[in-house]
């Protein structure tokens, strides 16, 4: 959870010599004026507050500049639509950005006061699930990196992901009030303000239609500012919040409706409200398609305002407009785009689709077929009747195209933007695909099974649209700032070049035998180690070795993630530590984190799992501290950022096939861990780079578990095949993890044996083989340095300014 503020008495006191800086005079300054305090009352949450104004003062210099440089070069903006952005704390990135961390530093000691320790006063900003979200986050700060002129477009969440308690082992959702005491960070901009409708109807008057919609909320734009590194360029992140066009009616509270006169008020509040915490699976209410349409229509109206004003003319949008529209969330914004041209500038359709094409871009992120978006067309069609018009009008193009392109009606079915097979319903990856020029997968076998599964009859019919762009990692987040102490042993082996262009971090293949540089790398993991396992005591009151093996799973909970696959193989590690407490036993810690959807039953019942196991293990002296076991609550950013550099093994083990990227197998990798892995999503290109000798492989290929899928698995048949399994299986299922209630995990484990649609099973032997290996290679440290320093040294590809660079040069076309 957040600090509480500590009182007077709890200050560090730090000595530093010499006289006040500018900044330190501009720090009191801002504590007094803008905070309102006097520095001999000020307490750490003022300082905190006074901190950040002064270091945006020197931020808004930049993004003023920004955004003249960009007005006067008249280029074209990207602009990427995302219904998260996983931004977490910005002081630290900003400060770093900036170059300014030293100045802070010693401005703040001046008066006692420690820089990390006023950085914990900043709340999580968590306006996102996971990967989806904190990947848009990455991107932000790699478009200002590369100063490229975006705009971050989304929502501003009054509770963004939920804050997750463990209550007895079980998952319990609070409230996340990130915005309670305020935000330094943000800028409310009231001339940026638009009506969004929902319902009403379309009139016709010759050729023009025109919506009247029956409701409208008032959308206001509030920005945050991006930083790149070296404060190249300052971006905008602009985040939509909603208030009523009548906050109250006074007529209706005077005649004693103290809740009626209210109500448009909370209707609009109850769009900006809550983040959806599905991760991976559309939440399918109506409040989460208002949502989707109130931030992508706000944007595509600022977008277009923005063009008129400079431009004159909507038939240039394409030149100075790229629209990126991560995953479908926004995909009406095809719609949106589509009816301001043709209703409000009064476009040609033909004319009009052309643009709109040219314009729009679309991300895919999952092909799980739970995942894809559609909506009950009479739903959509009474929130945006008018859209539903255009996207009529979009369909029969297209059926036509691709009829004439000698479609069948099994195609002509699959390419329709309308499911037709049960209730009728509106596919928004369809409208994305139709809509956009170009459709991007997030790595190189996501992309391949695009076009064989989900989009194969689309892309029959398109077959240059889709393409790959491979995720990828602000290093300056994820190693410069997360880990500073192995920045500072890599800076002095090969200079600092890396921090800009990861692919420096080559040059460190020269050196990954060498001893010094391998021990200096080794001493700094178990500092990041040790530091962890501090917090960890702090927080969970948990003790830790520090030079056992870290083994962490941290990500959302969920099935295709297989985090039951690695508790499995703890349970059967555990069992055989208590039978042979002779052998040569590798001590492990095994780490895991993470959220699991508020009404997700199965994975909310194996972060119980992992707290049982995790409690009868740590207390068993039979096995002798070789294993523990720790579930760390509340597994959001700034955690990532603790434990991923104290990190030794990474588990990258999802089921082939299903994980499209991943983004935290590149972070651990960045910061010397090693990868257990399937050959799933990024981990296949990762250990391309790495190379064979450097990963730890595992399991079926997606290819194995299409086939198994398709030719009959028999999960039982494996299970009674394995002694250590179902000896696992049976310990669980029989309740020995849960005396208190024996039955609890009865149903979970009974499903590996009759279904398994995960291949758990399946995948048993050789995940528990590869742990083994693991073991063995951890064995011989000198061999683990060097892997290690192999790790870090050939993901620099990984980079999203790489990624960013590519999407730049194939999609947006901007230099
Ligand atoms: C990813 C999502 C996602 N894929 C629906 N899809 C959501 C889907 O709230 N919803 O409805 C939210 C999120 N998130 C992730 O994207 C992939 O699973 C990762 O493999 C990938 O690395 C990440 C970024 O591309």
């Amino acid at each position: 959870g957040r600090a509480s503020e500590p009182g007077p008495c709890r200050l560090r006191r730090i000595s530093v010599a010499g006289s006040p800086s500018e900044f330190d005079d501009h720090i009191v300054r801002v504590l007094r004026h803008r905070v309102g305090k006097d520095e001999r009352a000020a307490k750490h949450h003022d300082w905190y507050n006074a901190a950040i104004y002064a270091l945006r003062d020197h931020i808004i210099d930049d993004w003023i500049d920004s955004t003249r440089r960009t007005y006067e070069t008249g280029g074209k903006r990207v602009y990427y639509l995302s219904m998260e952005f996983l931004i977490g704390r910005l002081l630290r990135d900003a400060l770093s950005n900036m170059g300014m961390t030293r100045e802070m530093e010693k401005a703040l000691a001046a008066h006692g006061l420690d820089l990390a320790e006023i950085e914990e006063f900043e709340p999580d900003a968590a306006l996102g699930n996971g990967g989806l979200g904190r990947l848009a986050a990455c991107f932000m700060e790699s478009l200002a990196t590369l100063d490229i002129p975006a705009y971050g477009y989304g929502i501003r969440y009054v509770n963004g992901m939920f804050r997750q308690r463990i209550d007895d082992g079980w998952q319990v959702e609070l409230p996340e009030t990130w915005l309670e005491h305020g935000n330094p960070w943000e800028f409310e901009r009231l001339e940026s303000s638009y009506r969004i409708g929902f319902g009403g109807e379309v009139t016709v008057d010759g050729d023009i239609a025109s919506w009247h919609p029956a409701e409208q909320v008032e959308a206001t734009a509030v920005d945050t500012p991006v930083v790149g590194y070296k404060a190249k360029r300052v971006n905008t992140l602009r985040l939509w919040s909603a208030t009523a066009l009548d906050p109250i009616k006074l007529d209706a509270f005077n005649a004693g409706d103290h809740f009626g006169a209210l109500s448009e008020q909370v209707r609009a509040d109850s769009l900006v409200r809550v983040l959806y915490p599905a991760d991976s699976s559309p939440a399918g209410q109506e409040l989460r398609l208002r949502q989707e349409y109130f931030f992508t229509a706000a944007s595509v109206q600022d977008i277009v305002r923005r063009h008129m004003q400079y431009e004159g003319d909507i038939r240039t949008l394409p030149e100075k407009a790229s629209i990126q529209l991560n995953d479908t969330h926004p995909s009406v914004a095809v719609a949106e785009l589509m009816r301001l041209m043709v209703d409000v500038h009064q476009l040609e359709f033909n004319e009009a689709w052309e643009v709109c094409r040219k314009t729009i871009s679309y991300t895919n992120h999952t092909l799980l077929p739970e995942a894809l978006e559609t909506w009950p067309l009479p739903l959509f069609e009474r929130l945006l009747p008018r859209h539903m018009q255009i996207i009529y009008a979009i369909n029969s193009r297209i059926l036509r195209e691709a009829r004439k392109a000698g479609c069948d009606d099994g195609q002509i079915a699959a390419i329709s933007l309308i499911d037709e097979s049960g209730e009728r319903r509106v596919r928004m990856a369809n409208l994305a695909f139709v809509g956009a020029h170009s459709v991007n997968g997030v790595a190189a076998l996501h992309t391949e099974l695009m076009k064989e599964t989900v989009f194969a009859d689309l892309h029959t019919l398109y077959p240059t649209r889709i393409n790959n762009k491979t995720n990828g990692v602000t290093p300056r987040r994820w190693l410069q700032q997360c880990n500073p102490g192995l920045t500072r042993v890599i800076r002095e082996a090969i200079g600092d070049g890396f921090i800009q262009d990861a692919e420096k971090l080559s040059a460190l293949n020269d050196l990954a035998t060498d001893t010094q540089l391998g021990e200096r790398v080794a001493e700094v993991k178990r500092a990041n180690k040790v530091a962890l396992a501090e917090h960890l005591k702090a927080t969970m009151g948990i003790r830790l070795n520090p030079d056992a093996l870290f083994d962490v799973q941290i990500k959302r909970i969920h099935e295709y993630k297989r985090q039951l696959l690695n508790l499995i193989e703890t349970v059967a590690l555990y069992d055989q530590i208590r039978s042979h407490p002779e052998r040569d036993w590798v001590p492990r810690v095994k780490i895991f984190g993470g959220k699991a959807a508020s009404s997700y039953h199965n994975a909310k019942l194996v972060i119980k799992l992992a707290n049982d196991i995790a409690r009868r293990v740590n207390s068993d002296p039979s096995v002798g501290g070789l294993l523990k076991v720790v579930f760390v609550p509340n597994y959001n950013v700034s955690l990532a950022e603790k434990i991923i550099p104290a990190a030794d093994l990474s588990e990258q083990i999802s089921t082939a096939g299903m994980e499209a990227s991943g983004t935290g197998n590149m972070k651990f990798a960045l910061n010397g861990a090693l990868t257990i892995g399937t050959l799933d999503g990024a981990n296949v290109e990762i250990k391309d780079k790495v190379g064979d000798e450097n990963i730890v492989i595992f399991g079926l290929t997606a290819e194995e578990v299409a086939e198994r899928r398709a030719n009959g698995y028999d999960p039982r048949a494996i299970i009674e095949g394995s002694r250590e399994l179902g000896q696992a299986l049976s310990m669980i299922a029989s309740g020995v993890f849960s005396p208190d209630d024996r039955d609890r995990y009865a149903g979970l484990i009974g499903g590996l044996y009759e279904h398994d649609w995960f291949m758990c099973a399946a995948d048993f032997e050789s995940y528990a083989e590869a742990q083994r290996a693991v073991d063995a290679r951890w064995r011989d440290p000198a061999a683990w340095r060097t892997c290690a320093i192999r790790n870090i040294a050939n993901v620099g590809w990984f980079s999203s300014d790489r990624t960013i660079g590519e999407y730049a040069k194939d999609i947006w076309k901007v230099t």
